[in-house]
């Protein structure tokens, strides 16, 4: 296995918006990320990734882009850009960028002449259709974000693709003007220093050529089949690979939604020249009651098993990535731990350990590493986000569903959850904005903030430090290969890791009770790398108590 920067790497996500407010206008912008550099530092983390920065109207927080080349005006200018990119820098600190190339705004130039009529030069950029002929859409595919994939529009009497909102119009990827302009744009920007792409939905820039209706699953057809993983998007990845990637030392992610391990296997192989490494959604997107909205949790076999099989079938072949969450799920110790006060903590730093032991990359989404939590949402005029607004208004507004059904399910998996602003102290907005922030602060910000956890050598904060020093210090946690041990347990996911002569024993308790754990005979005696309570772990049998965490290792 190659050994390259980015893998061993820990990467930080930060989603600007809610990170620090620098001037009191009440949304998160770039020099509030230049002013917590050292607070980054100071945890540990290599590389920051941010959520889109670009210039936008915002109808899906930055992920619509009206110009590639220059800076949302909340954010503040390409001077603050720079200045963020050169401080970051100097602190040894690398910065990945959104790359949202699958669509772009409405609002972008290519689509304002791409509408203007049929025949304009830049008609090609998008997928332009005629509708049926009783003037209904091209076919039935439903959008991400509710409503119909087609948007009809006048001034051509056409209708226009859309995966996402009416206002994310999907561009041709089969045009080449489309792709070397991207590519050009890329490299405008590794020219300007930066340290790589998370690109998003990556996986839908291809659509194949005949588009009929999808199978139905609630009011719209799926358009999975004819979208995702589409006919030539490796043959693009690599273009874009030959084009620009190979010619920088950088690091890329591609955001793929539907992706198998095979699948992963092309775009992030050891031996292929497309992308770094994926990010695969299976262990937070089950089955949901209604479309992705749900209350329940997955069994923890089906997380091991799902987790485990992404361990071993891309070892020594293609690269992890590690997550729990990220600005589109909620948050994870309120969905994957226990976020009740007595528990937050231990359960939090179980799922840090849980994670960072694997094999692969792992990101943080910021406010994890202070155990921030879902918020209590009060009613569906708190919602910001235009996923959770549209999906309100179109499974419980229409009255296919009662309120007191959906309401749990919506609050539970809300994008928003992820996006209240990061809590940094105790005084006023948690000490985000000196003004009203865009978007309601979750009220445990009096407990739950940054300054009290760097305080306390015993919060999530400094377990977080720790595991990532630890990183740093043993090689096994980025290459050792993984094995599962206890498959069928409900109660204990534990594995081992193993490099040359070297061994670590990785066990968590998944549950808020107390669970008994046979320590294998080669560990018994062995010390303790890590464990988030006091515990000794010398003898044979252990109880753990509930969300307890440790590792030990053997050499
Ligand atoms: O997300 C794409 C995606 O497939 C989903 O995760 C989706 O956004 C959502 O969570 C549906 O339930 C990416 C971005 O991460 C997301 O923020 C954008 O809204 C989306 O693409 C469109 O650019
Ligand atoms: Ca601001």
């Amino acid at each position: 296995m190659n050994k390259t920067w980015w893998k061993e790497a820990v990467i930080y996500q930060i989603y600007p918006r809610s990170f620090m407010d620098s001037n009191g206008d009440g949304i998160g912008d770039l020099k509030g990320v230049t002013d917590r550099l050292d607070y980054l530092k100071y945890l540990g983390i290599d590389v920051i990734w941010m959520s889109p920065v670009y210039k936008s109207p915002n109808d899906d927080n930055g992920y619509d882009i009206s110009d590639y080349q220059d800076i949302m005006e909340e954010f503040g200018t390409m001077a603050d850009f720079d200045e963020l990119l050169a401080k970051a820098h100097e602190k040894g600190i690398k910065i990945v960028m959104d790359l949202v190339v699958n669509h772009t705004s409405d609002e972008h130039q290519w689509f304002i002449k791409s509408k203007s009529s049929k025949n304009n030069e830049y008609r090609d950029y998008y997928i332009w259709r005629e509708g049926k002929a009783d003037g209904t859409p091209p076919n039935n595919w439903g959008s991400c974000f509710g409503g119909s994939a087609w948007e009809y529009d006048e001034t051509t009497d056409m209708y226009y693709l859309h995966l996402f909102s009416r206002k994310q119009p999907d561009l041709n990827w089969d045009n080449p003007e489309v792709r070397s302009n991207v590519f050009n744009m890329m490299t405008w920007w590794c020219e300007k220093g930066i340290d790589g792409f998370r690109m998003d939905v990556i996986s839908m820039i291809s659509k194949t050529a005949e588009m009929p209706d999808g199978k139905v699953n609630g009011l719209y057809g799926d358009y999975g089949p004819y979208c995702v993983h589409g006919p030539n998007v490796h043959k693009y990845l690599q273009e874009m690979n030959e084009k620009v990637l190979s010619k920088y030392d950088i690091m890329t992610v591609g955001e793929t939604a539907g992706v198998t391990t095979e699948l992963a296997k092309q775009y992030a192989g050891e031996d292929t020249n497309e992308l770094n490494m994926v990010f695969q959604f299976e262990h937070v997107e089950g089955d949901g009651k209604y479309g992705k909205w749900t209350d329940e949790q997955l069994p923890l076999t089906r997380l091991k098993s799902t987790l485990s099989r992404w361990q071993t079938e891309l070892y020594g072949k293609a690269w992890n990535s590690l997550f729990w969450n990220n600005h589109d799920q909620p948050r994870a110790v309120s969905r994957f731990g226990d976020d009740r006060p007595q528990y937050r903590e231990v359960s939090a730093k179980m799922l840090a350990t849980c994670l960072h032991m694997m094999q692969g990359s792992p990101y943080i989404y910021q406010g994890e590493e202070l155990g921030m939590t879902n918020y209590p949402f009060h009613g569906p005029e708190e919602f910001r986000d235009i996923e959770s607004i549209n999906a309100y208004k179109e499974w419980c507004e229409s009255g296919r569903v009662p309120h007191e059904t959906f309401w749990p399910c919506i609050t539970f998996k809300s994008r928003d959850n992820a996006r209240t602003p990061m809590q940094w102290d105790d005084s006023a907005q948690a000490g985000f904005t000196t003004g009203t922030p865009w978007i309601a602060v979750n009220p445990n910000y009096r407990e739950i903030n940054a300054k009290a956890e760097t305080a306390d050598p015993a919060s999530v904060f400094h377990y977080y430090k720790k595991l990532i020093a630890l990183r740093k210090q043993n090689p096994i946690m980025v290459y050792g290969n993984y094995e599962l041990l206890l498959e069928d347990s409900e109660e204990l996911f534990a594995y081992t890791r193993t490099l040359e002569q070297e061994k670590l024993l990785v066990v968590c308790n998944f549950t808020d009770k107390k669970t008994v754990f046979t320590i294998p005979a080669e560990f018994v005696g062995m010390p303790c790398l890590i464990s988030n309570l006091d515990n000794r772990y010398d003898k044979q049998d252990i109880a753990l108590e509930p969300y307890e965490a440790f590792v030990l290792r053997k050499k």
